[in-house]
């Protein structure tokens, strides 16, 4: 979605390919050519092939010059965007993610890493909300690609932490979703996946696709094999 939004906020043209990763999409030998980590979303521009949803989001801001307002390489403005935008990349995303398996999806519901990924994805998402309480935007002052990185996640906080009223603790992250949504991008990139009509069953299959570990052999009877 976050690179959804940035191709509609910038005005470029792209077809948009379903990949339905409950389907196993993401394993086909076509995309991983595309994506050796198998993993949505993925970009091709000409001879330009990018995975990783920040890095698109650098890319494309790189390449249009728009949404980037710390653009000097090498200088102290650019190294506080690039943080911003691993942060967000290496830590909100994964902690939130591994939040949900835990609590939703993990074969046994282990008490310790629910509340570990727990804590990790709101100690997370209260720097993000810390941050936003200064200037209203992550970097620059101004609408960027690291907003848009943040937008790509935190509309599914409550989901993420288990918990209808966790919005409620982080105002500023609130504050700027609702105004990230107001824009017009923002439902043109929303719209995108309505008019694909993905897999909706989480049934077995789709565990397999998407949680190979669960059916895999544990790591210490494999090696003894
Ligand atoms: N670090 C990656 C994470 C991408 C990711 O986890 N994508 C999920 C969907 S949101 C996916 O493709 N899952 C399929 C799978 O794990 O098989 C990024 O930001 O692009």
């Amino acid at each position: 979605m976050k690179v959804a939004l940035f191709l509609e906020e910038a005005g470029l043209e792209y077809e948009a390919i379903p990949i339905d990763t409950k389907l196993g999409d993401q394993h086909t030998p076509t995309f991983r050519a595309i994506n050796p980590n198998g993993k949505v979303p993925a970009l091709t521009d000409g001879d330009a092939v990018i995975f990783d949803s920040n890095a698109i989001l650098l890319y494309l801001a790189e390449r249009t010059g728009k949404f980037l307002p710390r653009p000097d390489a090498g200088s102290a403005a650019r190294a506080e965007l690039l943080s911003w935008l691993m942060f967000v990349a290496t830590g909100v995303g994964p902690y939130s993610g591994q939040c949900v398996h835990f609590r939703l999806f993990a074969p046994e519901r282990l008490a310790y890493p629910i509340k570990r990924y727990d804590f990790e994805a709101r100690r997370h998402w209260q720097i993000v909300d810390d941050r936003l309480a200064g200037t209203g935007h992550m970097v620059g002052g101004t609408y960027s690609i690291v907003d848009m990185a943040v937008w790509g996640w935190a509309p599914r906080i409550p989901f993420m932490l288990g918990d209808e009223a966790a919005m409620a603790e982080f105002p500023h992250i609130a504050r700027l979703m609702a105004e990230i949504d107001a824009r017009p991008a923002a439902a043109r990139a929303r719209a995108i996946e309505t008019r694909h009509p993905f897999k909706g069953d989480f049934d077995e299959a789709a565990m397999r696709n998407l949680y190979p570990q669960i059916f895999a052999p544990d790591p210490a009877t494999a090696r003894a094999r």
